[in-house]
């Protein structure tokens, strides 16, 4: 059964004891760069090892050749997924990564559409065409961009759909998943809250409830 469709963005440190209390509730939960320059990588993993959550997605938002993001990943081993840009294209870096990634039992999730205003969709069919061609696990599309996430969900009928951009950036809870997301990933509204297992419960029960009346949504087909 699905625990929930919340993937924690941890961009700051949260106790062990915070992160055993969340673990059953929450999908996945998504490591940022600034958390591992906050704690090292020997501590982040020591953080993450024992957690009982389906997918920890490590986010450097990869974007370089193939031989250098294989050595970023393959030092970050207690990860099961990696977030790339998919600009940076296919030959000579996607492809090289996605080889290693497939070949160690690990999964790519590609940077389709950002949330922040600034992003440009200039360059939208040829990212199309970089997923379409590398073929990833899941995509990145902000949850402050609704009809873009329902237009990736109709091209990418198969593919888990991430969405960032929920609470602090103005995005509301559950319109991602509403609009044809999988999960939607949450940072400063849980980790910065007074009490963060109680902000996480409250986020799931939105999200749910929205979720019951939108029962029109396009969900990924299975
Ligand atoms: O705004 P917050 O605190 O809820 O955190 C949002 C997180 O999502 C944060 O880790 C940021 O790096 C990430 N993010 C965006 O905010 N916008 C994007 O377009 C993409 C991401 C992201 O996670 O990309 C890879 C999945």
């Amino acid at each position: 059964m699905l625990k929930s469709r919340v993937i924690l963005a941890m961009d700051k440190p949260l106790s062990y004891q915070v992160l055993k209390e969340m673990e059953n509730e929450l999908y996945g939960i998504k490591v940022g760069l600034p958390l591992v320059l906050d704690l090292g990588v020997d501590k982040t993993r020591e953080l993450l090892i024992g957690l009982d959550v389906e997918e920890i997605i490590v986010d450097f938002k990869l974007a370089d050749i193939g031989y250098i993001m294989k050595s970023i990943v393959e030092r970050l081993s207690f990860a099961n997924s990696f977030i790339a840009h998919s600009f940076i294209g296919v030959k000579g870096s996607l492809d090289e990564l996605k080889r290693y990634l497939d070949a160690n039992s690990k999964n790519l999730y590609l940077v389709a559409v950002m949330s922040h205003e600034g992003w440009s969709t200039l360059f939208a069919d040829y990212i199309k065409n970089v997923i379409r061609e590398i073929s990833p696990k899941g995509i990145v599309v902000g949850g402050t961009k609704l009809d873009h996430i329902t237009q990736y969900r109709r091209d990418f009928e198969k593919m888990t759909i991430v969405s960032p951009g929920m609470g602090s950036q103005g995005g509301s809870y559950g319109d991602a998943v509403c609009a044809g997301a999988d999960y939607e990933i949450i940072g400063r509204s849980i980790y910065n809250a007074g009490n963060p297992l109680t902000a996480l419960r409250t986020i799931n029960k939105i999200i749910e409830d929205k979720v019951m009346k939108c029962k029109g949504a396009i969900f990924r087909k299975k």
